[in-house]
């Protein structure tokens, strides 16, 4: 790490311009810090045509928490190179990186400034009809072409130890899959929550299924994951959506994506009982999210058995029976890590705006329980859930 230094805005406005052609000879430019990331510094690099460039470099710590929280800066590599795989399955839902260097730990990439970050807009109650279909056909080929279905057995072996993230991986291992389930000092608990979270901290029975659940993610190399697809790390417009932010990239469990996309959606579904006063309007866009989750799944299920069925290079895996299989344990895996998602959305650490931004404190606990009991529920229910319709009765129920 002897030549790392974090940036200053000269420097990464020196980064950009070097890096690219972007801006062109005889470019006026400017730098802009800015705070959207939690891990991160990001820049805006400008010129004075209005051209821009994003430069993100990761620092030897977590910059939201400071250098009490050590982090390799290696995750920088990482993102940068699940990021360009993932481009060059998916190039027009990811965003585009134009150059990285593992010494700076710096990132360029094309700046979104046509999009706006999806948590932002759900929490706005605006409605995106492509979005399911455009997220689904992102899971199916990242997660298909990484996989031991398209990979020879040394390639995807190689691949595994390229990115094993083992910092980052830790972070979701504690802050996911233990914290929300002990007396933990990192989890946030308001006081209306804390009888629910005690509730957790005993519950021997929930905790084993999500024990089930992490030694999956510690041990099921199944693809390469973005490894935090929240509805913050997509960029979202009238046509089209981009997935950023992929430092927790790693080669985990398919249902983990997968469950973290239908986590969000649960949650925005949720939150809007206490975000949005006028019940015509609520009802107009919790339906919307209801179609956008069936269809995330159906069609998400119809490529990736699609690939399985025409593309499978390995011959055992070719067996019918067995995508059948395969197929059935992905949507149990991501129903329960969409219930993980929720919980630790609720009491862990990091929270999401979909519920605290409910600006009435008892509509906003309500909400939060019934995060927590849908959560729960997909969790423990989830080997038996035969369909995704099951799951929209389940939400129906909470009421
Ligand atoms: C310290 S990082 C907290 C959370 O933010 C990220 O987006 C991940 O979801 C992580 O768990």
């Amino acid at each position: 790490m002897s030549d790392y230094h974090s940036f200053t805005t000269d420097d990464a406005m020196r980064f950009a311009d070097e890096h690219s052609d972007w801006f062109g000879e005889h470019s006026r430019l400017s730098c802009e810090k800015l705070g959207e990331d939690s891990l991160n510094l990001v820049f805006r690099v400008s010129n004075d045509k209005g051209r821009s460039l994003i430069v993100k470099q990761a620092l030897p710590y977590a910059y939201c928490v400071g250098e009490s929280w050590p982090l390799t800066i290696d995750r920088a590599r990482i993102e940068a190179e699940v990021l360009l795989k993932h481009g060059k399955l998916c190039p027009e839902l990811t965003v585009e990186v134009l150059h990285y260097d593992v010494t700076q730990a710096a990132i360029l990439t094309e700046d979104l400034k046509e999009y706006r970050m999806l948590r932002d807009e759900l929490v706005a109650a605006k409605q995106f009809p492509q979005l399911a279909e455009q997220l689904a056909s992102y899971l199916a080929n990242t997660l298909y072409y990484t996989s031991d279905f398209a990979l020879t057995g040394p390639n995807k072996k190689q691949q595994v130890g390229r990115f094993l993230n083992a910092d980052m991986c830790l972070i979701t291992e504690d802050l996911s899959f233990t914290d929300p389930y002990c007396n933990h000092e990192r989890n946030n608990i308001t006081p209306e929550l804390r009888t629910a979270a005690q509730q957790l901290w005993h519950d021997d029975a929930l905790q084993a299924e999500v024990a089930q659940l992490k030694a999956d993610f510690l041990s099921k190399p199944q693809a390469l994951l973005h490894g935090n697809l929240h509805s913050s790390s997509i960029f979202i417009n009238d046509d089209n959506c981009k997935v950023i932010a992929a430092g927790f990239g790693f080669y985990g469990p398919m249902g983990f994506d997968i469950g973290n996309v239908l986590a969000s959606l649960l949650l925005n579904y949720i939150g809007h009982t206490g975000l949005t006063e006028d019940v015509g309007h609520r009802q107009q866009h919790q339906q919307f999210l209801l179609e956008q989750i069936s269809a995330l799944w159906h069609q998400f299920d119809s490529s990736f058995k699609q690939l399985m069925a025409q593309e499978c290079r390995e011959p055992m895996l070719q067996n019918t029976a067995y995508q059948q299989r395969f197929i059935s344990q992905i949507f149990a895996d991501a129903l329960g890590y969409a219930g993980c998602e929720l919980i630790r959305r609720v009491v862990g650490m990091a929270h999401v705006a979909d519920l605290e931004q409910i600006s009435n404190k008892t509509l906003r606990t309500e909400c939060e329980h019934k995060a927590l009991k849908l959560g729960r529920q997909l969790i423990m229910q989830r080997r038996e859930l035969a369909n995704i319709e099951q799951v929209l009765t389940m939400l129906s129920y909470l009421e």
